[in-house]
């Protein structure tokens, strides 16, 4: 995070602060006035929000995004959220224009603490319809946010208030309940977290604790609003709203015990993959999990509409990757829906087609690694299929992915992204400069497999001789 920005944010929340407390003196009709909302600008993560008041808690690091400030009036937590269209810069290079909460998509994650009396101011600056739904909690049911059920919409340029107890910790998610298929492939969701109110037995402590909500959007190339009626075939793969190389990095110290809360609101689901490591899922949004139900993996699916809590501790010093394993979702737009040219012999071909098209470029004949590297010409506001530069080179990925910082020197508390990582001697794959050996062979033709003795060929000969004799 640049701390430029960051103050830049705070600025503005400070500024709506002052407002705030400037009209709590003017007297009782004021004070009823609705919490100043803070508004985002920057696409930074910003640093753990320390509860001013309240009951405590261990703050929650959304990457790129940030905490909600409240307002504690009369024992009660008032939040402000603002539905509005909003700028996102998905990755440096291209800006989506969405629709999220108070300046940016996702909206900020709203932290609170099991048994908080809480109070949501939720203004609609959309032109259209919308409402919230609280998704995973357990609430009065005319506060559960499904518009037409349990609610009116809240119609443009008008405010709505949701009241409700944070009755059970755990990790959650809001997004509209209104023209779902429009808003959310528009960007409106947000975090929600939960803290124990006292010491659980199936809520550990942590040293640090990383919030992720995934989304996918369909943005054409050369444009910024998604696409809404894509159901699949989505182009731009993201966390929190943003694509490698554009996410930040979870930044640890050795040894930390860590817990990444993950949410998915895209159409399809998602199997994260952490490398280096095992860790436990230790809390799904039905809450914490019982300790019979955890066994060590590397990779846990997020199926659409779920929130898996995952915990490891972070003993393993380096730089490791952390993405999905759809191969497809760690790429960004223009990866998607091309020719497969793998082994076609286009030689002669590009002088035709570049008398009429100069800029055009033929690759693909031996794989797309060539993608990684190149300065290709792109159209206006999109991101290169694969990209991204690591120590060694061009790290060839998009999308879902990101990098996992271990490091003995990182301090405590600290989440600023270290120095490269050094590499003790002789723990780095190098080429061999060596004779090679040779390879011993298998020998053996095995039971079932054709025999190793280059009569393999029969069955095509057969097959071919049928075919002229038809
Ligand atoms: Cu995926």
């Amino acid at each position: 995070m640049k701390p430029d920005t960051a103050s830049r944010g705070r600025r503005r929340f400070l500024a709506g602060a002052g407002v705030a407390a400037a009209v709590s003196v003017v007297g009782r009709g004021a004070l009823a006035a609705l919490p100043e909302p803070a508004i985002q600008d920057s696409a930074d993560t910003m640093p753990p929000l320390a509860p001013p008041n309240g009951r405590p808690y261990d703050p929650v690091v959304t990457l790129n995004g940030w905490t909600a400030p409240w307002r504690m009036k009369d024992g009660v937590k008032e939040f402000h959220l603002v539905a509005e269209p909003v700028e996102r810069e998905i990755a440096p290079g291209m800006v989506a224009r969405l629709w999220g909460y108070n300046g940016q998509s996702p909206g900020p994650t709203i932290e609170v603490v099991e048994g908080d009396r809480l109070r949501i101011f939720v203004t609609n600056r959309l032109p259209e319809h919308t409402t919230i739904h609280w998704h995973g909690q357990r609430l009065p049911n005319g506060m559960d946010g499904v518009g037409g059920l349990t609610q009116p919409h809240i119609p443009p340029g008008s405010t709505f208030v949701y009241e409700f107890v944070a009755r059970r910790p755990g990790t959650f998610m809001y997004h509209p309940h209104a023209d779902e298929m429009t808003q959310m492939a528009m960007g409106m969701m947000g975090f929600w977290v939960t803290h124990p109110r006292r010491r659980d037995p199936l809520i550990r402590k942590v040293d640090r604790d990383f919030c992720i909500l995934m989304n996918a959007y369909d943005v054409e190339p050369g444009s910024a609003v998604p696409n809404t009626n894509t159901m699949l075939d989505f182009n731009l793969w993201t966390w929190n709203s943003r694509a490698f190389p554009g996410i930040d990095s979870l930044n640890v110290r050795h040894d930390d015990r860590v817990r990444v809360r993950i949410g998915n609101l895209t159409m399809t689901n998602h199997p994260i993959h952490i490398h280096g490591h095992e860790f436990e899922v230790t809390g799904t949004d039905g809450g914490p999990t019982p300790k019979g139900s955890r066994w060590p993996e590397v990779t846990v699916d997020v199926a659409v509409g779920q929130m898996r809590q995952i915990e490891f501790v972070a003993d393993e010093l380096g730089d490791w990757a952390m993405h999905c394993h759809k191969s497809h979702h760690t790429m960004n737009a223009m990866g998607h829906d091309v020719p497969n040219l793998i082994g076609i012999d286009h030689r002669g071909l590009i002088d035709k087609i570049q008398a009429l098209v100069p800029e055009y470029m033929l690759m693909g004949e031996r794989g797309m690694a060539d993608m990684g590297a190149m300065e290709m010409p792109l159209p206006d506001n999109t991101l290169p299929m694969m990209t991204g530069l690591g120590p060694f080179g061009a790290v060839e990925m998009g999308g879902m992915f990101t990098v996992l910082k271990v490091r003995s020197e990182q301090p405590r508390g600290d989440y600023r992204a270290p120095a490269d990582y050094r590499h003790p001697a002789g723990t780095v794959a190098r080429p061999w400069a060596g004779q090679a050996p040779p390879a011993a062979r298998h020998g053996a033709a095995g039971a079932g497999a054709l025999p190793a003795d280059g009569t393999a060929g029969i069955e095509l000969v057969a097959r071919a001789g049928r075919r002229r004799a038809r």
